[in-house]
């Protein structure tokens, strides 16, 4: 079966990694969310990229889940004696990718490009595709007043109460080569269990990605990121009530719309009104676990399709 995989962030990752071991897949296409992405010290970082490139690889730290493991942190401790921001970690190997990728991008190399490299030196088998190699920044309105994404997640611990979300550039971005045939040509297309207003949305708002869902031949299913009416990692569930909306699937569903035609949840929490779902154990902790859920929503596009 040929399945394209919308994804963003560490539980993303978690899915695409069961779909790349599912003996079900034949070739997988993952598009991945790039709104998370900022320049840091003069460094182009992409971490949803990042998480999904080590992951795959089985270069990522398995407690935190995003980062490279085995961390050694000479490069933070340098950068903190100086009086350098110390907010956002560096592991000292993690720093090889962003210095490469940085002056790859100098160099003229798009961020499609400088990804499939990346894949293809360390043996990954999935074609990545950032969502567009144009510019795309997420920004929350907050309690506290506008902060970009990264200040947001990881410097404020996601404290603020969010208000609103925003993707700047995305109006004007192209999705990147090959996104769109991802999605038309699949037999499954599949939106993992990331934040829907954090890390999908982003991809859904490049012109072109939302209509090619619905256009597309093959049924498209969400897997919820909620487990007992939170999210296993982030600030969904929190976002969700202060987005004044209940934590709950149907609220995810109506959310997606039209653009999904079925849901796979947890069995902890109630399926969604109006829309074909299937409930499983969502929760991902080992590879078989990963390869599982994505059987599960394999099953339930196989049933809609
Ligand atoms: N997440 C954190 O919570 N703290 C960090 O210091 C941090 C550093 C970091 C560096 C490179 C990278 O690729 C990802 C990193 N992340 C960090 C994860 C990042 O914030 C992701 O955007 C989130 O996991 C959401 O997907």
């Amino acid at each position: 079966m040929k399945v394209t995989v919308l994804t963003g962030g560490v539980g993303g990752a978690k899915l695409v990694l069961g779909l790349m071991h599912s003996a079900k897949v034949s070739s997988l296409t993952a598009v991945v969310n790039t709104g998370d992405d900022f320049r840091h010290l003069g460094l182009a970082i992409s971490p949803d990229i990042d998480t999904l490139l080590y992951t795959l690889s089985g270069k990522a730290d398995p407690a935190q889940g995003w980062g490279r493991e085995s961390k050694t942190w000479s490069f933070m401790a340098a950068l903190k004696s100086l009086g350098g921001p110390g907010w956002f970690n560096l592991g000292d190997g993690d720093l090889g990718l962003h210095v490469w990728r940085s002056a790859r991008l100098a160099e003229g190399a798009t961020l499609s490009q400088v990804t499939a490299q990346a894949a293809r030196l360390w043996g990954i088998a999935p074609v990545i595709l950032p969502m567009s190699d144009d510019p795309v920044a997420t920004w929350l309105d907050t309690e506290a007043g506008p902060l970009a994404f990264q200040h947001y997640f990881v410097e404020q611990q996601c404290r603020p109460a969010v208000r609103a979300v925003r993707f700047e550039g995305a109006a004007k971005a192209r999705p990147a080569p090959g996104v769109i045939e991802a999605i038309l040509a699949a037999d499954a297309v599949l939106i993992a269990p990331s934040n829907p207003w954090l890390s999908v949305d982003p991809l859904l708002a490049v012109p072109g990605i939302a209509a090619a869902l619905r256009e597309t031949r093959a049924p498209v299913v969400a897997v919820s990121p909620l487990v007992g009416g939170k999210a296993v990692k982030g600030p969904t569930s929190k976002m969700m009530a202060e987005l004044g909306l209940e934590p709950d699937n149907a609220a995810i569903a109506a959310h997606y719309g039209p653009v999904i035609d079925a849901m796979l949840h947890d069995g902890s929490d109630a399926a969604p009104p109006g829309l074909p779902a299937r409930a499983a154990s969502t929760l991902m902790t080992t590879l078989a676990d990963k390869v599982r859920v994505a059987d599960e929503a394999l099953t339930l596009a196989g049933t809609v399709a």
